[in-house]
């Protein structure tokens, strides 16, 4: 079972993650457990503080440690009285490493993980040190807040788990799973306004349609995503013909 705790001034924002589409399946079918922990119910003043102002000045605010501590111990001794295993800390932040699908197919396999969502400026360094073991980020952009990333990170973990997309293979076919970016798709009508569908996606011939679809999907990640390939090249990832084929488009490695 894949538990996610999680630690964010607006749990409001989990909620719809329950209630909607594909990651629901994931809730209802008990595979995934998401609980949320607000870091005011961790303090100990009458104001309920949980920033306060940068030393060395500045402008923004930064979340204090303590009350994130308390979190944290609390999340710790939730786990344990469950007997659930111990799970890593991970802060959402620009500066942290990039999200990737291999990062949700290892977590989809894991016993989950706390994410800690963070607000104003940033944490206090000192939590990050003591408690964090990774900080992972969505992009080169800043947010608002780590709750965004973290309801992405978890749209993309609980499509992951089985039976929870309607066809078991489209988790296969997207991008990223075959390393190269997903090839076009088309549906009905056959001729819409001026724009048919390939040819080829009528024929019925499975092998043509399979290897038209690599083909767009070379072409497409070599346009697009050229770090992609060089990153199958180093894998090996690419057979003799994707290779021919990539050559034909002017491709030299
Ligand atoms: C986190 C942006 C992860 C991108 C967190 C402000 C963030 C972020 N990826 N921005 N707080």
């Amino acid at each position: 079972m894949l538990r996610f705790d999680v630690i964010s001034l607006f749990p409001a924002y989990f909620e719809p993650l329950k209630h909607h589409g594909v990651s629901r399946r994931a809730f209802d079918s008990a595979q995934m457990q998401l609980q949320c922990w607000n870091p005011r119910d961790f303090t100990t003043d009458a104001h309920r503080t949980i920033d306060d102002r940068p030393y060395g000045g500045g402008p923004g605010m930064v979340m204090l440690a303590e009350p994130l501590e308390r979190t944290l111990d609390a999340i710790a001794a939730a786990r344990q009285q469950a007997a659930q295993p111990a799970a890593p800390v991970w802060l959402f932040s620009p500066t942290g490493r990039r999200i990737d699908q291999k990062l949700v197919e290892d977590l989809a396999q894991s016993d989950g993980a706390t994410l800690l969502c963070a607000r104003y400026e940033g944490v206090d360094q000192r939590l990050i040190d003591r408690r964090v073991d990774t900080e992972i980020s969505l992009g080169d952009f800043v947010l608002s807040g780590g709750e965004i990333p973290a309801l992405a990170l978890l749209d993309a973990v609980s499509r992951l788990l089985p039976g929870v997309l309607g066809c078991a293979q489209s988790a296969q076919q997207d991008s990223f799973s075959s390393g190269l970016l997903d090839c076009p798709h088309y549906t009905r009508p056959e001729v819409l306004n001026d724009q048919t569908v390939p040819e080829v996606l009528l024929s019925g011939d499975h092998a043509r349609i399979a290897q038209w679809r690599r083909e767009q999907s070379l072409r497409l990640t070599l346009r697009r995503r050229p770090d992609l390939l060089v990153q199958m090249l180093s894998t090996q990832s690419l057979s003799k013909r994707d290779l021919q084929f990539l050559s034909a488009m002017g491709y030299t490695p």
